[in-house]
């Protein structure tokens, strides 16, 4: 008898697989076949791949092996995201230069792919740090700085001091560096580049609503950290300064005009604009809170030390609650600046304070308080005795019955209100008071409608090495220059010694640093930041299409026809950064007339991690088990057909190794079985008998099987529950050997189960389903064989007949399949004509169902 050994089969497809690149290549887009692009999240060239791809992979693969068997022209690629810190790091403690680190642990990881025998079109693999891509970042960039989409400012950044650079916002969590667990993020002052994301914020949210394929959780994060919010901007003018800071407590229009000579009080702005989500509520605002850093605060503060000392202290709590990423449930504290301002829609003078819980970075940096109908406000107003007043209530007034006075109702936060106390708005809805009021506003030129964003530009400029460089010049005489295309690319140097201390190492290099102007031929020095590694994830999916490509980012005729990805599967922690960054992308290369598409992303899959004793795999917890070690005690095949078996592709899966024998032990049954019949599967032209029992049985599950599998690659996919229908079919094989060897089976029969099986097995265990298909005698690529088709009426399972008893008696009599479950009888009993007339009008108290026999109901 013939023994399953992987280790023996998977190494000789592996080397004709590899010898055989137009096998998972992808065709032309002139082969008039319809196109399926797969697309698996690319790796980070680490050196090692872990469980975790390994199960993204396996998804992917999966699903590209049943598109091509469905007669699909199937793109499915795959590359490194190869710039990035863990190099720069490698190179210090190793003394390794990054390229050479980054290019070994690509070999390596490209040998485990093979290994596990992954169908990638390798004629279009993309290497991020490679030139002939990060060229076309560079080209990227000049054409948005063209276009004032990627300028340079001066700006709060957020640095690790572990990494020694920039991280964006969305590289901070919870305060923390995305890549050191331990280490806050501190703030510091820096010239940056930035591209202006903000521009496409509200086509951002709005096309949310077209990618009907993503799942909901993915699509509601992204709104909400695009954060739209519909508002109101309305400006307070500023009441006599002078006197103000003089007096803590001055009344209105006080004092004379006389203005000191000496300190900065001149500069005071004579107004403040606060952004409100509530205008209906302005009635109600009893302060004015400005945020620590607002230039008014500074302003203020200029003369008065003490203010000055608070003011600190207020940006210190708030610095902290950031960090700790927690500003929302800061402990309030504030301070009053002395100053007033008059609330434009009832004249009314109203203090100003700082309040350590105003963000300078969102919507004006200022707001109007309105303690009574905000929790924050209220919060705040209580502890400072700020004046609590209402002017919105419920429609049907305040609830009488629960006896509630309206303080104890407070704060009332309703939308569903009416205006009280509020002039002429009085007794408008809130909704119609906030457009009659923005309007209001806007005609006597106090205010606007307004709609903020909590989305920020994206900052990319990195004081790191090992990144694309940032293609600019500074010349003394033309200022800020871009590098033209044809000196592009400007090349990252090699030989580079790379050190700990902060700042760009590229700075280090004159011969790098010093350029020469192309505008007047002087001297010019050269940006010596890089760009942040999301700028090449952002659209290396479109390279794939035509990675040779000398000329352009790519052949925009090959992305016509790729595009949109039709399935894009990966990790869940890239539902923000990466995905909106690449939405971004697209739309501006959209904008610049390269494509047509305005999402990149037709599906998008986020599968579960990969876990072992209930915590995600890390070198930390000690739990890691590696893809190497598994492949050579139970072969790929078992090892990535268990991490699609285990659970389905959403859930977490915990490893387990007697799950992989487990599996490892089906398929040995698989190989025995068919290479001991593969003889039957020959001769398929055998006499057509008359159908038997045994004959019925297997072609009802085989046909059942393909029905399942069929559905489930339709969307649903449950692999799981796929490869246990597979594991069942091949039961009822083993379980019809005796019919088979007494030739109750029919040749045609027998073989086309097993032709069959193979075909259903090759997106899970693709090894074992080449060596059988050659090994029944099949000579045609089983990739380009037919997926086979169910029959449904050799899938359905033979009817039976159950009674229906109720309270006892024999009612009615109904038809249903051999297998119906519980709720299959429990359904149709109660459709049943007979039973709904017995049973109008009363409950069920009970039903006692037994498959297969009886359905026994107790009414009442
Ligand atoms: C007055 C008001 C009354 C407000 C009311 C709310 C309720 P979202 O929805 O998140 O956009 N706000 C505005 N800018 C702020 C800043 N820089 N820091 C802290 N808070 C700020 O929130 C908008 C609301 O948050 C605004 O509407 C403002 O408070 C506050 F009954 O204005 B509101
Ligand atoms: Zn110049």
């Amino acid at each position: 008898e013939t023994r399953y050994t992987p280790s023996e089969i998977e190494p000789r497809w592996q080397a004709r697989w590899a010898a055989d690149p137009e096998l998972y290549g992808a065709e032309p887009a002139t082969s008039g076949k319809p196109k399926y692009y797969v697309l698996e999240m690319l790796p980070y060239p680490s050196g090692q791949l872990h469980m975790g791809h390994v199960r993204n992979y396996a998804i992917g693969d999966a699903l590209a092996r049943y598109m091509w068997m469905n007669g699909y022209n199937v793109l499915h690629p795959m590359g490194w995201d190869a710039f990035g810190l863990p190099a720069e790091n490698a190179a210090i403690k190793n003394n390794t230069p990054p390229r050479e680190w980054t290019l070994s642990n690509i070999a390596a990881m490209k040998r485990q792919m093979s290994r596990i025998g992954l169908s990638y079109d390798w004629r279009n693999e993309v290497t991020t740090c490679l030139p002939d891509y990060y060229r076309w970042n560079q080209w990227f960039f000049i054409r948005m700085f063209e276009r004032g989409l990627a300028y340079r400012k001066k700006s709060k950044v957020n640095w690790c001091p572990q990494c020694c650079t920039v991280l964006a916002n969305e590289q901070v969590i919870n305060g923390y560096c995305w890549r050191h667990e331990d280490q806050l993020v501190e703030q510091r002052d820096l010239e940056q580049w930035f591209l202006r994301i903000t521009n496409y914020a509200q086509e951002l949210v709005d096309d949310l609503s077209k990618l009907g394929g993503w799942p909901e959780k993915v699509r509601t994060m992204q709104r909400n950290w695009i954060g739209r919010s519909e508002g109101a901007e309305v400006t307070f003018t500023i009441e006599d300064a002078v006197h103000a800071t003089e007096d803590e407590h001055p009344t209105r229009h006080a004092g004379t005009a006389v203005l000191p000579a000496n300190e900065g009080i001149k500069l005071i702005d004579e107004t403040v604009t606060v952004f409100t989500t509530r205008i209906d509520t302005i009635f109600g605002a009893t302060s004015i809170q400005l945020a620590p850093e607002h230039t008014l605060v500074k302003q203020f503060a200029k003369s008065n030390t003490k203010l000055a000392g608070e003011v600190a202290t207020l940006l210190e709590q708030q610095t902290k609650a950031r960090e700790a990423g927690d500003v929302g449930a800061i402990e309030k504290h504030g301070v009053f600046t002395g100053h007033y301002a008059v609330n434009p829609f009832n004249n009314e003078r109203i203090p100003i304070w700082v309040g350590n819980y105003i963000l300078l970075d969102y919507g004006t940096g200022a707001i109007m308080s309105v303690p009574a109908h905000d929790e924050r406000d209220y919060e705040f107003a209580k502890k400072y005795g700020l004046e609590i007043r209402i002017v919105i209530l419920p429609r049907r007034g305040v609830d009488s019955e629960s006896g509630q006075d309206s303080d104890q109702m407070l704060p009332y936060t309703a939308e569903d209100s009416l205006l009280i106390n509020s002039g002429d708005f009085n007794t408008l809805g809130n909704e119609e008071a906030q457009h009659k009021m923005a309007a209001f506003a806007e005609e006597h030129k106090f205010g606007t409608a307004k709609v903020t964003f909590r989305l920020k530009d994206w900052g990319i400029s990195r004081q790191r090495y090992w990144g694309t460089p940032i293609p600019m010049l500074y010349c003394e005489k033309d200022g800020i220059v871009p590098v033209p295309d044809e000196q592009l690319p400007v090349l990252l140097p090699e030989n580079i010694a790379i050190t700990q201390q902060g700042g760009s190492p590229l700075a280090q290099l004159p011969e790098f640093l010093n350029a020469i102007c192309p505008k007047c031929g002087g001297p010019a020095r050269r940006e010596t930041d890089t760009m942040d590694t999301f700028v090449d994830s952002s659209w290396y999916f479109y390279r794939y299409t035509s990675a040779k490509d000398g000329t352009a980012p790519f052949d925009t005729a090959a992305v016509a026809y790729w595009f949109p990805i039709d399935q894009y599967i990966g990790g869940v922690e890239h539902a923000i950064l990466h995905l909106i960054y690449s939405r971004f992308w697209t739309k501006v290369m959209r904008d610049l007339g390269l494509i047509k598409n305005d999402e990149p992303v037709e599906r998008l899959f986020t599968q579960g991690m990969v876990i072992k004793d209930g915590a995600k795999m890390s070198k930390s917890k000690g739990n890691v088990v590696s893809p190497d070690d598994m492949i050579a005690r139970y072969g790929a095949d078992a090892t990535r057909a268990y991490a699609l078996f285990a659970t389905t592709p959403d859930r977490d899966l915990e490893w387990q190794e007697a799950g992989v024998a487990g599996v490892s032990r089906f398929l040995s049954r698989v190989y025995r079985f068919v290479m001991n019949y593969k003889e039957s599967a020959g001769r398929k032209t055998s006499a057509a008998s008359a159908p038997t029992a045994a004959s019925q049985v297997i072609q009802r599950k085989l046909h059942q099987t393909i029905r399942k599998l069929t559905d489930d690659f339709g969307g649903r996919w449950h692999f799981n529950t796929c490869i246990a229908a597979i594991m069942e079919l091949v039961n009822t094989l083993i379980a019809s050997e005796a019919a088979i060897a007494a030739g109750e089976v029919p040749d045609a029969v027998l073989a086309d189960a097993l032709r069959s099986l193979i075909l259903l097995l090759a997106p899970f265990a693709p090894y074992l389903a080449f060596e059988l298909w050659e090994q029944i005698g099949e000579k045609e690529n089983l990739l380009r064989a037919r997926w086979p088709k169910y029959d449904e009426a050799l899938a359905r399972e033979d009817e039976i007949e159950v009674p229906v008893q109720i309270n006892g008696k024999l009612r009615s009599v109904i038809r249903v399949a051999a297998d119906a479950t519980q709720e299959m009888l429990r359904d149709t009993a109660m459709a049943d004509e007979k039973v709904k007339a017995a049973t109008d009008g009363k409950q069920i108290a009970k039903a006692i169902i037994v498959p297969g026999k009886l359905v026994n109901l107790v009414v009442k």
